[in-house]
């Protein structure tokens, strides 16, 4: 009984903490008023004219109303995040599943149940706000949960390991990734000189530089992508004691990613690619999921693993100690207002609760102070934290006071503690077992500016990630290192990059040498550069499984939801099949559109409307997970002549997508040289059935089944297509 009351006061609490952040929000948007103010309240009588001596005379000074509006205009932008600046946002909430008593004592992860607000935003890091949203590039993954004790925020990426191990060399990795100071170019790419220059000198990234290289680095979908906190943190629990902890979000719609070409196609064709997906995704209530899973290390356990956990270029093998999920994150709401929102945001590793603290990562450690200074420029003051976006659901109370935009109404005399003025009575820090509490960790002399030789193994977490990867994933990490070095105007900078790459794996150095104009890579001359070690560390497995995408697929279920399948059509197009299969499609949460040469309707068989949703133009092949092309005769025969229909397929086939042909839909193959029915090799993902009632039900089955694949990379002659 007494529980029950408890738990009907967590479950009120909680319910006030979501309401209470969705009020603070409100209360500082606008009103439906329909009366044009000034800033000051002062009606506007006319807003297209500026006030004017005479109708064709100059423009007057004292016009308050034109120059209220130009000012506020001319200050409309604030400097952009100086990296991480593309982002898309949402709102939702985190659910604990598990509770973490045993290990925490942050109160949003005591009892199952338990639910949280959050505010996400997924990123990019090198490019511009403005800067497409498939590049080649690390993912930000940056969660507010807006705990009863307090904002705690886990400002993570989608990629479990760091460039660099130290956050003197952050500046420098930044401005070796960023547009060339001389030109400013290329924006929101890797694929340059300086870049592939700094990495070539510091070995230590080359383990991130095979997660870059990978197709983590082109996701198919914020929604499709893990999310890791990097760094080693500690969790504490009441009675003081520590335990290391990685976290790591696991998407409940798997792990998938574009092709390298798709990804530079729809960079031109839909900037906003994955941040419209999100939103789609939202507004349509496919609310985006991931599971929060830890990995708990003791102190004792910590020091046999073999390399050393504040080394943020290196990971823990889920083989070596398993991830335990304990809650889930669900985004369902988009923001209101992406700048107050989106853009006001401001997250820092340093915003952590009771129960959650820092490990000695000096990686981490740096980034302690770098953000919020970055706010205090990016956001112009030191009240950023009143912004409604990142105002914590619980009351706040100190003596700070003032400073730029200062929006909370001080009361009182006091403005300092100890003090016996504010309340009638003195109010002091009691410096008890309450609040947040530092672990006492004993620290060891001496001061000294010099990295731990435990740090010195800048190789064999690389090898194992090769080592763990799929055939097809080693061949994209081939092409994508080909791709970025090619880019490379200075051989010599090639040549450092394979040098240091016959480190890892001999055959994937020479295999990216190969069409590179250079020398066949020499393990000895990197051995040979200043600043490189080469003490391989001993790890206890060859290969680990879990680092793999294409090896762990998720259930065939989430494999489909939100899948976009594109329906080529024309005149004549024959509806029997098509139909089954999309009612199939719809039952497992995919969605089709027709896709046809004009909008509006074509005439089906039997001459019925059927309306188009897109044209192959607006809506290209690139923006699809699959391509399904009825039969009938009429239809087919006017897609075989028209060069963007053919195109489609192609390029489709091309990424390795799923395809079903349906009847005379078939032909479309034909330039693929693979045949409609007439017992050629079957080729993966490529389906092909009759418009014939029988089989029907089999051939949707077939389909689904291949777009669970997500992608089939062993495609054959994929290379030939001119797509
Ligand atoms: Fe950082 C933003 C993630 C190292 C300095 N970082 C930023 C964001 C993410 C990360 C997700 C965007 C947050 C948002 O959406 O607003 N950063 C990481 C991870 C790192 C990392 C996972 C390593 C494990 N960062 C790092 C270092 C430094 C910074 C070592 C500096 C010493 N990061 C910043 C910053 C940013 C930032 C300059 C830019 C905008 C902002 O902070 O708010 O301060």
């Amino acid at each position: 009984m007494a529980q029950s009351k408890q738990e009907a006061q967590r479950k009120s609490k909680v319910g006030e903490g979501a309401a209470a952040k969705a009020k603070q929000l409100e209360s500082f948007s606008q009103g439906p008023e329909s009366l044009l103010t000034t800033n000051q309240g002062v009606a506007i009588p006319d807003n297209h004219n500026s006030l004017r001596a005479g109708v064709r005379g100059p423009s007057l000074l004292e016009d308050f109303i034109l120059r209220e509006k130009i000012t506020h205009f001319d200050h409309e932008r604030i400097p952009e995040r100086v990296v991480h600046a593309r982002g898309a946002g949402a709102h939702g909430y985190f659910e604990l599943t598990k509770s973490l008593v045993e290990y925490t004592r942050a109160d949003f992860l005591q009892e199952a149940g338990t639910r949280t607000p959050v505010f996400v935003r997924f990123s990019t890091v090198a490019g511009s706000r403005g800067s497409s949203d498939t590049v080649r590039d690390v993912r930000g993954f940056a969660v507010k949960f807006y705990t009863r004790e307090g904002n705690y925020d886990l400002v993570g990426n989608n990629i479990p390991v760091f460039f660099v191990q130290d956050a003197m060399k952050f500046p420098d990795l930044v401005h070796a990734v960023k547009p060339e100071p001389h030109h400013e170019m290329p924006q929101a790419a890797s694929a340059h000189d300086t870049f592939w220059d700094f990495t070539s000198l510091m070995p230590e990234t080359t383990h991130m530089l095979m997660w870059i290289m990978s197709d983590r680095a082109i996701p198919r979908s914020f929604r499709m992508m893990e999310g890791f906190g990097v760094h080693t943190f500690r969790l504490i629990n009441a009675k003081g004691v520590s335990h290391f902890v990685k976290f790591h979000w696991k998407p409940r719609l798997g792990k998938h990613a574009l092709v390298w070409d798709e990804a530079q196609k729809i960079a031109g064709k839909d900037p906003d690619f994955h941040r419209r997906d999100l939103w789609e995704a939202i507004a349509k209530g496919n609310f985006p999921e991931w599971e929060l899973g830890v990995q708990i290390v003791s102190e004792e356990k910590a020091q046999a693993l073999g390399f050393d956990l504040l080394d943020a270029t290196k990971l823990i093998p889920e083989e070596m100690v398993p991830v335990l999920t304990v809650g889930k994150l669900v985004l369902n709401r988009n923001p209101e207002n992406f700048f107050a929102e989106t853009e006001q945001v401001a997250f820092h590793p340093g915003h952590v609760v009771p129960g959650i603290d820092f490990s000695n990562d000096p990686l981490l450690q740096g980034r302690l102070f770098s953000y919020t200074d970055t706010q205090l420029s990016r956001l112009g003051g030191p009240n950023f934290h009143e912004l409604p976006i990142n105002k914590g659901v619980c009351p706040f109370h100190n003596f700070q006071r003032d400073g730029m935009h200062r929006m909370l109404v001080n009361k009182g005399q006091v403005a300092y503690e100890p003090n016996s003025l504010a309340t009638g009575a003195e109010f002091r820090v009691d410096g008890g077992q309450q609040g947040f509490q530092s672990f006492t960790e004993a620290t060891e002399p001496p001061k000294i500016r010099r990295r731990s030789p435990s740090f010195d193994d800048h190789f064999s977490h690389a090898t194992l990630f090769w080592n763990s990867q799929s055939p097809a994933e080693k061949e994209h990490i081939i092409a994508a290192f080909q791709f970025e070095l090619s880019k490379v105007e200075v051989p010599a900078i090639r040549q450092r990059v394979v040098d240091n790459l016959a480190h890892v794996d001999a055959k994937l150095a020479r295999k990216v040498a190969e069409p590179l104009g250079i020398a066949v890579p020499d393990a000895k001359a990197a051995a040979g550069r200043a600043g490189f070690r080469d003490v391989r560390g001993k790890l206890p497995l060859e290969a680990a499984p879990s680092l793999s995408m294409e090896s762990n697929p998720p259930a065939n279920g989430a494999a489909l939801a939100t899948r976009k399948v594109a329906v080529l059509v024309a005149n004549g197009v024959e509806m029997g099949a098509l139909r089954v299969i999309q009612a199939a499609l719809h039952d497992m949460g995919a969605t089709t559109r027709i896709v046809a040469a004009h909008l509006g309707f074509v005439a089906t068989s039997s001459g019925q409307q059927l309306a188009v949703d897109h044209t192959f133009a607006n809506m290209p092949s690139v923006m699809f997970d699959a391509v399904l092309v009825p039969g009938g005769a009429g239809s087919a025969q006017a897609l075989m002549l028209n060069g963007d229909a053919v195109h489609f397929v192609l390029e489709a086939y091309k990424h390795c997508k799923s395809l079903c042909v349906i009847g005379e839909g078939a032909q479309l193959l034909r330039t693929l040289g693979i045949g409609a029915g007439e017992g050629g090799p079957a080729v993966a993902g490529v389906v092909i059935g009759k418009n014939d009632p029988p089989g029907r039900t089999q051939l949707a089955q077939e389909f689904l089944a291949a777009i669970a694949r997500h992608r089939h990379w062993m495609r054959p002659n994929v290379d030939a297509v001119p797509a």
